[in-house]
Order: C-alpha cells, then sequence, then structure tokens
C-alpha cells in the first residue's frame, strides 16, 4: 500500500452530508436519458443524500418535492445575467456550451430544468444551498426563475507540477501540501480526490479546471504528448461533476517535443506541429478545453524571440485549437523581470498594457486574453489593470490568485471576497451619475469570463487553513454571479461548512465566523505593506515582511523609501506615465495626491512621511496607527474564535488556533519591521508614544 492510500479521507468542506438535509428529507426524481454522464452524477447525488436524511427517489408520477429534469430544449437556457455595454458584440464564445437552468416552484413543489446535465447538476446545487426556503410554500413564494452564470469560462488555473520542482516543489505558491493531481513525477493513481474536488467545483458552478502550471518545465511539457493517456485519465475523473480540462503549453514546444528548428508563429512546420498537437489532444479527451499560455514571461518562451508579437503567438495556437471548438487563454501577464533598479523610467506596471492595448482587434475569435486584476501581481491592493478598459475588441478573462501568494499564504485568515468584489464592481469609465460605465465584471463577463489560481492542495483540509476554503468557495460563486455580495457570499460558505445535523447552523457559530472573517482582508492589508506601496515581502517564498527585500533587485517592484519620502511617481506630470493608461475620470483622480484614494496613494504618488493624508493623518503616523491597529484586530480574531470551542468541529477548531498563533506572531513581526523601519527611515516618531524599534 503506497502512502497515497492511507490518508484520511479529505474534509468535506462545503458538501458535508448535513447539508443536504433539506432536499435529502424530500422526495426526488431525476428526469432525462440515462447515458448522460453528468445526469447520472445527478442521480448519485440525489440518491446519497436522501439515502442520508430519510427521503426518497421517487417516480415522475409520485408528486415529488424536487423533480430535477435534463431536457435539450429546455427554455431555461438564458443568456448572461450581467452583459454591460462593451463586449456583447464579440459573442459567446462557445454557443454549445448550455449553462443556466430554470427553477419553478409550485405550492412548495420545484421543478429545475436544463439543457446540460452540468447545467441541471449546477441546479442540484442550487437547491441545496437555498437548504428548506426552496421549498416555501407559504403565499407568494410561486417563482419561475432563470438562473444562468455571466460568464461562459470559469476556470480554476493550477501551478500544480508534475515534477517535484527545486525551489516551488510540488505546487507553485502551493500552501495546501503536495499535488491532487500529482505525486513525484507521475499522475496519481488513486484520483478519488480529484473526482471529489470536482464535486466541490460543481457546487459553486465551475466548469473548468487547467490541471498544470503556467511555468511549464521539461517534465510538464509532456503532458500535451507522451502524457496524454494520464491526461485523459484526469480527465475522466473531473467529467462526472461536469468539469472540463485544460493544460498549460509551452511556447518552445514544437522544438522541445517536435523537434523543429524553430517556434516561430509563422512558420508552416510550426503551425502544423500545433495542429497535430491539438488533434491528439482532442483524440484522447474529447471535451478538452484548451490550452493556457504564459509567454516571454519570467523566462517562459514567446513569440518575441522571433520578433513576432503577442497576437501573432496567440493566434498560432487559436487557429490549431478551432477546429474543435477549444479556447486559448493567453496570459497578458508580460513584463521585463532583468529591469535594473537604477532606472526610475521603467515601471512594470505600465507593462501589459503597453504590450497588450495596442494589439487590441487583432486576437483570433476563439483568443481569451487573461488579464491578472491588478498591473503589478496580486498584491494585497492594487489600482484595477488599465488593460481591461483598453481591450473592446476582444475577449478578456479577469485573473485572480485563490490561492494566497501574497495574502498570508493560508497561515493567516484572509477572506478574499471583499477586494474581488471590488474590483469586479469597478468602473473604469466612473460612476457618472444615471449613465454609470460598464463595471469590469461587465467587460470581462461578456465574451470573456474568470480565471483564478487555486488553492487546493493534498492537505486534509484541502486548502491548509481551514477558513481559506471560503476563497475558493467565493471565486466559483462571484463568478457565476459578480453582482453578489461578499458577506452574504460567505454566510451560504457558514451555512453549508458548518451545518449541523439538522441542517441548520449555530447561530453564535454564524456570528463568529462573520467576525473573524468578514473583514479579515483589510486587517491584513492593516499590518501589512501600507497605501497600495505593495511588495515588502520576504523575495523568493514571499511571506513575512522585508521593508527593502526587493528594492535592489531586478523585478521592478519597488517604493523609493528614503529620509524624504516613500511610494512610486506613476503620474503624467514627473512620473512614469502609468495613470495616463486610464481613462477619465480615473486618470485623473490617480494623477493628484489631493484626490488619489489614500489606500492607493503610495503606488501612484512619492510623498513626503509628513504628508497629510485625505484622513487627516501623516503617512508615518498611518503606518504607526494601522499596524499597532492590525495586530490589536489579529488578537480579537483569535478572541473571537476561541469562543466558539467545542461549537466548531474539533479538527478544525485545532487547525484554525494553530494558524491564528502563527499570524498573530508574524502580524506582530510586519508591524515592528513596518514600524521601525519607517522610524528610522524617517525620524518621525509615533505621535502617540508606543514603542517602535
Ligand atoms: O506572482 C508571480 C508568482 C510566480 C508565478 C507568476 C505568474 C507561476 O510569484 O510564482 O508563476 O506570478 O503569475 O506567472
Amino acid at each position: 500500500m503506497t502512502a497515497e492510500n492511507v490518508v484520511d479521507p479529505p474534509h468535506s468542506a462545503w458538501l458535508p452530508d448535513a447539508a443536504f438535509a433539506a432536499v435529502g428529507r424530500r422526495r426526488v426524481c431525476v428526469v432525462g436519458p440515462p447515458q448522460d454522464e453528468v445526469l447520472a452524477t445527478v442521480r448519485l447525488e440525489a440518491a446519497r443524500a436522501t439515502a442520508a436524511h430519510g427521503g426518497a427517489v421517487v417516480a415522475p408520477d409520485a408528486s415529488p418535492d424536487l423533480l430535477l429534469t435534463l431536457s435539450p430544449d429546455a427554455t431555461s437556457v438564458l443568456t448572461s445575467s450581467s452583459k454591460g455595454p462593451h463586449g456583447d458584440h464579440l459573442g459567446t464564445l462557445d454557443a454549445a456550451d448550455v449553462g443556466g437552468f430554470r427553477l419553478e416552484r409550485t405550492g412548495g413543489r420545484v421543478t429545475v430544468s436544463a439543457a446540460s446535465g452540468t447545467a441541471l447538476l449546477h441546479g442540484w446545487f442550487h437547491v441545496v444551498r437555498l437548504g428548506d426556503a426552496a421549498f416555501a410554500a407559504g403565499p407568494g413564494d410561486d417563482v419561475d426563475e432563470g438562473h444562468a452564470p455571466a460568464a461562459t469560462l470559469r476556470v480554476l488555473d493550477h501551478w500544480d507540477n508534475v515534477d517535484v520542482h527545486p525551489v516551488m516543489g510540488q505546487v507553485e505558491r502551493g500552501y495546501a501540501g503536495g499535488s491532487i493531481f500529482y505525486d513525484a513525477g507521475r499522475v496519481r493513481e488513486d484520483l478519488s480526490r480529484v473526482t471529489a474536488y470536482a464535486r466541490l467545483l460543481a457546487a459553486v458552478g465551475l466548469d473548468r479546471v487547467c490541471l498544470n502550471n503556467v511555468n511549464v518545465h521539461a517534465r510538464e511539457a509532456r503532458l500535451l504528448t507522451d502524457d496524454l493517456p494520464e491526461v485523459a485519465r484526469l480527465a475522466a475523473a473531473l467529467r462526472p461533476y461536469g468539469v472540463r480540462t485544460h493544460l498549460a503549453v509551452s511556447f518552445a514546444s514544437p522544438m522541445t517535443l517536435g523537434g523543429l528548428p524553430t517556434a516561430d508563429p509563422l512558420d508552416d512546420d510550426v503551425r502544423a506541429w500545433w495542429r497535430a498537437a491539438a488533434d491528439r489532444a482532442w483524440a484522447a479527451v474529447p471535451d478538452f478545453g484548451g490550452f493556457v499560455v504564459k509567454a516571454d514571461s519570467e523566462g517562459q518562451p514567446g513569440p518575441f524571440a522571433y520578433g513576432r508579437d503577442h497576437a501573432d503567438g496567440a493566434n498560432l495556437l487559436a487557429e490549431a485549437v478551432a477546429p474543435h471548438g477549444g479556447v486559448v487563454h493567453w496570459r497578458a501577464f508580460v513584463y521585463d523581470h532583468r529591469q535594473d533598479w537604477r532606472d526610475r523610467s521603467t515601471d512594470r506596471a505600465r507593462a501589459a498594457h503597453d504590450h497588450f492595448a495596442p494589439l487590441d482587434g487583432r486576437f483570433a475569435e476563439n483568443v481569451v486574453v487573461q488579464v491578472k486584476h491588478g498591473p503589478l501581481d496580486f498584491q494585497t491592493r492594487e489600482p484595477v489593470s488599465p488593460v481591461l478598459a483598453a481591450m473592446p475588441r476582444t475577449r478578456l478573462s479577469l485573473e485572480l490568485q485563490v490561492t494566497q501568494e501574497y495574502t498570508g499564504q493560508q497561515r493567516h485568515v484572509c477572506y478574499l471576497g471583499p477586494w474581488w468584489s471590488e474590483i469586479l464592481r469597478f468602473r473604469p469609465w466612473g460612476e457618472g451619475e444615471g449613465d454609470d460605465g460598464p463595471t469590469v465584471a461587465d467587460l470581462t463577463a461578456s465574451g470573456g469570463g474568470f480565471a483564478a489560481v487555486s488553492n487546493v492542495g493534498d492537505d486534509r483540509f484541502w486548502t491548509g487553513h481551514p477558513l481559506a476554503q471560503a476563497n475558493l468557495y467565493a471565486f466559483g460563486r462571484l463568478a457565476w454571479d459578480p453582482a453578489l455580495d461578499a458577506a452574504g457570499v460567505l454566510d451560504e460558505w457558514v451555512s453549508l461548512t458548518f451545518a449541523g445535523d439538522d441542517g441548520s447552523v449555530d447561530p453564535r457559530v454564524r456570528a463568529g465566523l462573520h467576525a473573524v472573517m468578514d473583514d479579515s482582508w483589510r486587517t491584513y492589508e492593516s499590518y501589512t505593506a501600507p497605501l497600495g506601496v505593495g511588495f515588502m515581502v520576504r523575495p523568493g517564498h514571499h511571506y513575512g515582511p522585508d521593508v527593502d527585500g526587493y528594492e535592489y533587485t531586478p523585478w521592478g517592484t519597488y517604493h523609493f523609501a528614503d529620509r524624504d519620502g516613500i511610494g512610486v511617481d506613476r503620474t503624467r506630470a514627473t512620473g512614469t506615465g502609468y495613470t495616463g493608461q486610464y481613462p477619465a475620470p480615473w486618470r485623473d483622480v490617480y494623477e493628484s495626491p489631493e484626490t488619489c484614494p489614500d489606500e492607493l496613494l503610495l503606488f501612484f504618488h512619492h510623498v513626503p512621511w509628513t504628508h497629510v493624508l485625505r484622513s487627516g493623518v501623516t503617512v508615518a503616523q498611518h503606518v504607526y496607527d494601522t499596524h499597532f491597529a492590525g495586530v490589536e484586530r489579529v488578537r480579537r480574531t483569535a478572541a473571537t474564535w476561541e469562543s466558539l470551542a467545542g461549537l466548531v468541529p474539533d479538527d478544525v477548531d485545532a487547525r484554525v488556533r494553530e494558524r491564528l498563533a502563527e499570524q498573530l506572531r508574524s502580524a506582530t513581526e510586519w508591524r515592528d519591521q513596518l514600524n521601525t523601519y519607517v522610524l528610522r527611515k524617517s525620524g518621525v516618531p509615533d505621535a502617540r508614544g508606543r514603542t517602535v524599534y
């Protein structure tokens, strides 16, 4: 027996049996063609829930409480609920991909209908989420609703390596143990955990996964060739829950795998190689989704080597996957990682827009340009990437980071829903009265979609920190409906994850979890890098404070602190000109320190330590105040959690306590290093005379 066979069963996350109490007590009927694989899963789910809770699976004529029906012409198929004024003209990428279901309730009886097994499965989990409320039979409770995802493409990107990478390990930026897909150089034998993962994803409406790291090393590149049978095995483990498979590929594959002398995107042999590679992928995995590409970025090969641009590169792959209805997710994370720190005119924040905005309109129909939410790199606070407003003729996907590389690495509790919600609701053209421009969600959802770096591993709790499960949950729910309220999404997660035997949650647990998590992202922000400055982390692993760690490196992530002040001048007037990449009003709002939001001040401006913020305190004092307050908040968080002892499962309690102890230690370290740095650089003392070293 190998080690992988003896691990405990994974934690049930948001699908404990108790979460099925309301549906499981009822009479459920599933109707549809027997050969549909995902429909078979719906039947299995119904059987499992009713067996656990005393209900029954019944025939259609036995007046079921819940009828789930698959019919190809279900009128439930709706178009995007959040289409904005921009992007509609791009059309739906994959017309065959019918998401969405219809929910009708009459006199407390519910019918869910959908045109595909996957959509019906999403409808099933919707009813599970609603619990007893789904079956409300009072006056005015009858409904006939359509539910459709805002975007066709809702993908989780795994940065999993097949081989253990000497520096990055089995999962790059993974904080939850090893990979659920691979173990020490091979695809795992036992893939039951992969199917359990697909089930969790289906329950939040996610239906695509990219199986490997965008940094495609030699071993991982072969997933596209020799290892296709193994990829097919992984795809088969995901498929019962309607989750489709994508692969990250290396742009140099025609050379490294195909033995060609070039990977030039305009070379005929290269084009033929990619077409054949795509044909083989779809032959092995008939519902394969497509390729994800990181090119000309942090050492990954790309079209620049041949004097070609990123449209040439992306279109090469698009042409190869097009006959199969495939998609190319082409990342816009392109910048110079060998910058000279002495040169203050080069600005990494500008890079994605500089490279991609001029290419708008040149990408093939089935290319989706995948844009990180901010111009730098998943920091705790950044402005929204200006690329999102600069490419109206291109399908765009918003890339978020569920894995907490820069937000506490799943040792700190940091619920990211509120941060993502701010990003999704941001209006690049401002909030004019009556004529609000489109939101980021509008720009990406219609035509493109949402992608995020997954945070799961083979850890028993999936995510290391049990409360980090909420981030994965929230990504799925917000990708389905970006207008959802982040605290409401957290509440759903609590209701499912902490359901007691009767399906309900102890109000003390609910209140405690909200107290611990609702504001945890802002708490994290308060004791780490201030005012949008970013990157004050330990180089390499990126955990914990190191204020000058990146200051004299080639990575383009500086804060320029000296005895007079701190921050990056990105103005048009005197700085790098980055503010000019935004449309009005933001180009002007960000240009002036008088109008720039405090939380982004140091991202856009270099100001004296004594500069008075809009909040009324100086920059130096802000650092002291927020850092002292942040640690106190962590202390309160830990006390709140302790008050839940005995009300939450012991194993969850023990793991969270252990993480909170580390969070408190780390927050204290952040506080003391940041405060001391500011005092020593600026000479400005804390007005309240607290201890700074
Ligand atoms: O934030 C950086 C990470 C890298 C990652 C890169 C990317 C996969 O530190 O580990 O590489 O982003 O997004 O490509």
